[in-house]
């Protein structure tokens, strides 16, 4: 047992006052034991046990459905290292606040100690935490999403000696008394008041994202919100792709993506569809684990048709939160056939109430789960990455897909990627809003550094990774999608893997290298020339009005924004002419 594992359990014990400590150790049997703890409470209703074997739904307070940007926040000792993009708190108030929180908080419960690893248990790129947590259905989580969780990552704890600190409490679920509070410099979280996704499993966003990013500055590497996949070519090529966008802008669809017919021989396999973290090797090349072991992905959409291999994969051995049932039991969510008949908060369904599934309900799944798993993730030393694709949701402006002239284009590239919202956090859905790399709400530092580590971690890559922008989600003036997306996207990535090779023709525009119409094969597509030549249009005076409203996000970085960045922006700009 490593002594500051255990010193630090038994500070949380004497704070919060459980009535019993349990050390996970991950195996089948304590995972068995605490489902049925989970049954026996009422929290886990098993489905249908033929048709979807050992799941599960979980249904969470009303109140508790999403991640709450506006109560997360960076405490780091200096105000301006948190930067404008984060919401800030002094250490010292922030311990003082939780610390009064957390008094007495697991008082009757059970204190979970849940040791993880972020990464295979391997690698030298993985990194350990530890999650303190009064949730059981937080430890069944954590089980599935991370590596090693129990026995395996504390004896990695034990020969390292170090690890992330994360206590969680559900607390009351008053969203008064709620907090998410991270303390970079520490290498620690404190999250308080909601025992949902991000806002709870303390090693995605909270440790694998905004405590990694800022380790990742120190140690030189880039801790990213991207999926990772594996594209193997007809001819036996295979190209790794990491690709960030921001949250349900159909990343898990991207990472799974199902070959259209009209494109024998390609094939998608999957390595991650959440996190990406990304070193510079000794080859002068990026190379990316995923630190994730599982999927927390959005059900609502997830259907044959847009996912088949995650409409496969959660049909066994998964956790389903806020989803509606079928009168059979089974799982249902808006955008899969049949009827509901019981809603997310268990109620008959009634259309007046709004969607039977929660917009952002979700499955929790093994990632070996899904049918198309791609092995490489289990490799220490993760894989080489060919191409980094930033993309959002954007009904206008950004084309079907452009290529960056270089790494230092591809940094404002990433840096100017802005996206409609969607329902995985709280507040407006449909609002456009600027997310740089899609790391909004995951920096765990300022901006304007976090620029600037791109740049420098371009700097000792001799051979970079190219840099792509994609936008699937173009509509025309009556609102329809330009671009049938999906299965279909991968003609853009063959494009973008030739572009790789060096065999596909490109011509450059303002905003970087673009397909002509006939470089891309949309053979059997069936779409107008006309509505191509609006996908890879390029329209000047809404990127200078967007290129000036990034020049103002700039802004607000003062003298810590890289010049580098603006002069790239001027570039880009003066090329507009
Ligand atoms: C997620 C998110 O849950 O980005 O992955 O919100
Ligand atoms: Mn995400």
């Amino acid at each position: 047992m490593p002594e500051a594992v255990d010193r630090w359990v038994q500070e949380v014990r004497a704070l919060t006052e459980p009535a019993r400590v349990h050390w996970c150790t991950g195996t089948e049997t304590e995972a068995a034991e605490l489902t049925a703890q989970l049954v026996k409470s009422g929290e886990f209703l098993p489905l249908n046990a033929e048709r979807f074997p050992r799941c599960y739904l979980y249904r969470s307070d009303p109140n508790d459905v999403a991640r709450v940007e506006h109560l997360t926040f960076v405490c780091t000792r200096s105000e301006a290292d948190a930067g404008p993009n984060n919401h800030w708190m002094a250490p010292q108030a922030a311990h003082q606040k939780m610390d009064a929180l957390f008094k007495g908080a697991m008082r009757g419960r059970t204190l979970y100690v849940v040791p993880y690893c972020m990464g295979p248990i391997g690698s030298p790129y993985a990194r350990c935490g530890v999650e303190i947590t009064d949730s059981p259905y937080v430890a069944l989580n954590m089980r599935m999403m991370t590596h090693g969780m129990g026995t395996a990552a504390l004896a990695r704890i034990a020969r390292e000696g170090s690890f992330v600190r994360g206590l969680h409490s559900t607390g009351e679920l008053d969203p008064e008394r709620r907090f998410i509070m991270h303390f970079p410099e520490e290498l620690s979280i404190k999250s308080y008041g909601s025992g949902y996704g991000g806002n709870a499993l303390l090693g995605k966003k909270c440790h694998a994202l905004r405590i990694a990013s800022y380790q990742a500055r120190s140690e030189g590497w880039l801790a990213e919100h991207m999926l990772l996949l594996a594209l193997d070519s007809p001819a036996g090529e295979t190209h790794y792709v990491a690709a960030a966008f921001p949250s349900a802008c159909g990343k898990t669809n991207l990472a799974m993506l199902v070959p259209p017919a009209a494109m024998p021989g390609w094939k998608v396999r999957t390595l991650g569809d959440d996190i990406a973290w990304l070193h510079p090797g000794p080859d002068g090349r990026l190379w990316a684990i995923n630190p994730e072991a599982g999927y927390f992905g959005v059900a609502p959409g997830t259907n044959s048709k847009s996912n088949r291999n995650a409409f496969e994969m959660v049909r066994h051995d998964t956790i389903f939160t806020n989803v509606a049932l079928t009168k059979n039991g089974d799982p249902w969510w808006e955008g899969m056939e049949g009827e509901p008949a019981i809603d997310w908060q268990g109620r008959p369904y009634d259309p007046k109430n709004g969607p039977a599934a929660h917009p952002n309900s979700r499955f929790t799944v093994s990632a070996r789960n899904n049918p198309s798993y791609a092995t490489e993730a289990d490799d220490p030393a993760g894989v080489p990455i060919a191409a980094i694709i930033f993309g959002g949701r954007r009904r206008a402006l950004a084309p079907l897909v452009f290529e960056a002239r270089n790494w230092r284009h591809g940094v404002l590239v990433g840096s100017g990627v802005a996206s409609e919202t969607t329902a995985a956090i709280t507040g407006k859905v449909g609002v456009l809003r600027r997310d740089p790399m899609a790391m909004k709400p995951f920096a765990g530092y300022n901006f304007a550094d976090y620029w600037q580590h791109w740049l420098s971690v371009g700097e000792r890559l001799a051979k970079p990774p190219k840099v792509f922008h994609v936008n699937w989600f173009r509509q025309d003036a009556a609102g329809k999608f330009l671009w049938p997306g999906f299965g279909e996207n991968l003609r853009v990535l063959k494009w973008m893997m030739e572009r790789v090779a060096g065999r596909a023709a490109a011509h450059e525009t303002p905003i970087g290298f673009m397909p002509a119409r006939a470089d891309l094969d949309t053979q059997g597509l069936g779409l107008a020339p006309a509505t191509l030549d609006e996908l890879l249009a390029v329209d000047a005076p809404a990127w200078r009005s967007d290129l000036a409203h990034l020049g103002g996000e700039f802004d607000q970085y003062g003298t810590r924004m890289p010049e580098p960045l603006r002069l790239e922006l001027y570039d880009v700009l003066r090329r507009f002419g």
